[in-house]
């Protein structure tokens, strides 16, 4: 049904077009689905596991592993996405996608998928649990990272800037927290629901090392990966503040104002995937 690619000399937009195709597939059999933001979180995600992470497929719980903390419990379709290119969920489990019994609930479960590190859906909390995380690996002298996704929704909540002060005041320059600034959530444009800019000084108010890039442009998230990286020993934590484009990759989906769950009619699948192959790369 998919097509994983293996071996180490595909690139990164192949990668990214792969985790975008992926959850085409997974939106497809449900019928509907968080499918606008899996398309504008896919060159972050390529990034973070096939740039920046240290894993092993094969072993999941592998001690030496960077974490990846899924915050926004409704993005699992994009991390199951990425998990499947990387190897650690077979490709033949997407089928499975939402139905009782599999291991690829709707929502990120960590007792269910492995390579899921939190169980998300309640939002808001995840950073808090990076924090907690940094400060064990800290205590067990692992020099592994903690990365968390986090949506700009989430930035309404008071748990997130509690996590931001937190993670400061105890130096946690082995956490990476990325924040998809895709400007909607459920009840509309995010800024209209909660006014969070201007969001480089907040972050940097509250001591973090702050970049903000262009979250579909793969170089420059890559520079941003690299950076964040390169803070390690430094004493400061590392947000990336990635605006994105629901839909990126399948224009009419890009067009839509309201993306936050779609409901897509049968050929309409096949005209995203069509679109998506327009773009294939090599
Ligand atoms: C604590 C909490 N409050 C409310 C919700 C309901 N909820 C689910 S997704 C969502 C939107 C969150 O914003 P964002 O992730 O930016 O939306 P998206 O970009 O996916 O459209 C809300 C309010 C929830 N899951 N948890
Ligand atoms: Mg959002």
């Amino acid at each position: 049904m998919s097509s994983v690619s293996i071996g180490h000399n595909v690139s990164l937009e192949r990668r990214a077009w792969n985790i975008r195709r992926h959850a085409v597939l997974m939106g497809e059999v449900q019928g509907q689905g968080y499918i606008a933001q899996a398309l504008d979180i896919a060159d972050v995600l390529a990034t973070a596991y096939f740039h920046a992470m240290r894993y092993r497929p094969d072993d999941p719980e592998w001690e030496g592993r960077d974490r990846f903390l899924l915050s926004n419990g409704h993005y699992a379709i994009a991390l199951y996405a990425a998990l499947i290119e990387a190897g650690i969920v077979p490709d033949e489990e997407l089928e499975s996608y939402g139905s009782d019994e599999s291991r690829l609930p709707m929502s990120g479960m960590a007792s269910y998928t492995p390579g899921m590190e939190m169980s998300g859906g309640s939002l808001g909390l995840g950073l808090s649990i990076a924090v907690g995380r940094c400060l064990g690996l800290k205590r067990k002298g692992s020099d592994s990272r903690v990365y968390t996704l986090f949506s700009d929704g989430e930035l309404d909540e008071g748990s997130v800037w509690e996590a931001i002060m937190s993670a400061a005041h105890h130096k946690l320059d082995n956490l990476i927290a990325i924040v998809d600034v895709n400007k909607q959530q459920a009840d509309g444009p995010s800024t209209s629901v909660m006014a969070f800019e201007p969001l480089i000084d907040k972050l940097e108010a509250f001591g973090w090392f702050v970049q903000r890039v262009d979250g579909n442009d793969l170089g420059k998230v890559q520079a941003a990966f690299d950076a964040a990286k390169a803070q390690y020993g430094r004493g400061k934590p590392s947000m990336i503040i990635a605006d994105t484009l629901m839909g990126k990759g399948v224009p009419f989906l890009e067009a839509r104002e309201k993306n936050h769950f779609i409901r897509v009619e049968a050929h309409e699948w096949q005209l995203a995937l069509a679109a998506l192959d327009e773009g294939r790369p090599s």
